[in-house]
Formats: C-alpha cells, structure tokens, sequence
C-alpha cells in the first residue's frame, strides 16, 4: 500500500521536525532511522520535513536536541524503536524520569511530572487502524532515551506556547530489520507499513488547525 498525502493539508505546516534515534544496544539499525529513509524517498508526497538522528546517549541527545529546539517548529514528530513492541504505539505521557543506563532520577528537578499530549490519539490511532495497521495509544515512553525526548520536546513545546505540538511515536522492528537475526526472531511489522503509519500521521499533523499548533 502506497499512500499519498492529499495536497490540501499541506500548506498549514511550516515547519515540520522528524527525528529518529541512531542504532543502540546489540542493534546495527534503528526502525526509527529506516523511517525516516522511507519518507525521504517519499518526500515528493509529502509536506516538506526536516529530518535529525539523535544518539542514545543522554548528554549528547540533550544536546543535540535543544540546539534544534531553538528554531520555532510547527510540529515535533519523534521516532523511536520498540523492541518486542507488536504496535505502533501513540505516546500519551512524558514523564519526568530516567531510570535506564543511568541512576533512577529526574529529567528536570524543577520540571513538571509529566506532559500529557493534548492531540486526539484515539482518533489518530483509529485512523491508521482502518489502514489494517496495528496501532494503540500507549500510556507513556518508558522511562529511557525516548521518554526524555519527548518529555525535553514536550516542555519546549509548552514554553513556545504550542503545547500540542510534540507527539512521540514508538514502533516496532521492521522485519527487513531483524529478518537475518539467528535463532528466534522478535516481533516486527513491514517497514513500508511503518512508514505508512507515519504518512498517515502527517496527514493528520497537517489538518491540525493553525490555532491548535499555531504552525504558522
Ligand atoms: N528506543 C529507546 C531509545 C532509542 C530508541 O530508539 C527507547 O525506547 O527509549
């Protein structure tokens, strides 16, 4: 299934943020990486997007990612790898936690507890159901390099007074991704199924009304 992205919402995004993660772990590839290739060789379909790869490692994430940050995005879409994740999973909450490959701590000592996304994830995730994909909305990111994107990527978004502009997105293995794994191989899903997942997102993104992200 190829899906092309109707022209009409194009024009309310300005300015749209995709990022994914470098591989990590006993991992050569990160789906979220494989992604964003897949909408690279799409982008004639789709509304204009950058593209950054953040590593998985706190400090340099952080890093990294602030610097972006510092430009006035319309929407921060964040990619990320879950694996043994059966879904592509719609992240409601940011939480103020890290716990993995680091002390248990907080993100932020004077941050919030958490950010709960305000966009319809249901509705979204029903959206890309329909298309025969498995989708859900997950409760939060877990509490390692994901969650602190989105939760980094949920205060900017606050602060820049667009707090329905960040939206974290976990995905499982594609299968061309772990297909050469020996032994058993994990739970995965295609990655042109992954990437038109995320196409379908977009098209949502990009109907979002001005007022709701301020994408202007
Ligand atoms: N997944 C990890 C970090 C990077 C990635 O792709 C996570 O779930 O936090």
């Amino acid at each position: 299934m190829m899906l092309l992205f109707p022209p009409i919402g194009y024009l309310s995004v300005k300015k749209l943020l995709i990022t994914a993660f470098e591989p990590y772990g006993n991992w050569s590839t990160n789906v979220s990486q494989l992604i964003v290739q897949q909408l690279v060789e799409r982008a004639s379909d789709l509304p204009p997007f950058r593209s950054i790869v953040l590593p998985v490692e706190y400090c340099e994430c952080y890093q990294q990612l602030t610097e972006t940050l510092t430009e006035p995005w319309g929407f921060m879409l964040h990619l990320g790898q879950s694996p043994g994740s059966t879904v592509i999973a719609l992240e409601q909450f940011a939480i103020n936690q890290k716990s993995i490959e680091t002390e248990p701590a907080e993100l932020d000592e004077s941050g919030p507890a958490a950010f709960r996304s305000r966009l319809p994830l249901e509705q979204w995730s029903t959206k890309i159901q329909e298309n025969d994909i498995p989708c859900e909305v997950s409760c939060h990111a877990g509490t390692y390099l994901c969650n602190a994107v989105y939760y980094w990527s949920s205060q900017a978004a606050e602060q820049t007074g667009n707090p329905a502009s960040s939206l974290f997105v976990h995905v499982p293995f594609a299968t061309e991704q772990i297909m050469s794994i020996p032994g058993k191989t994990p739970a995965s899903l295609p990655i042109n199924m992954l990437a038109d997942a995320v196409v379908i997102l977009l098209n949502e993104i990009s109907q979002l009304e001005n007022s709701e992200v301020n994408l202007a």
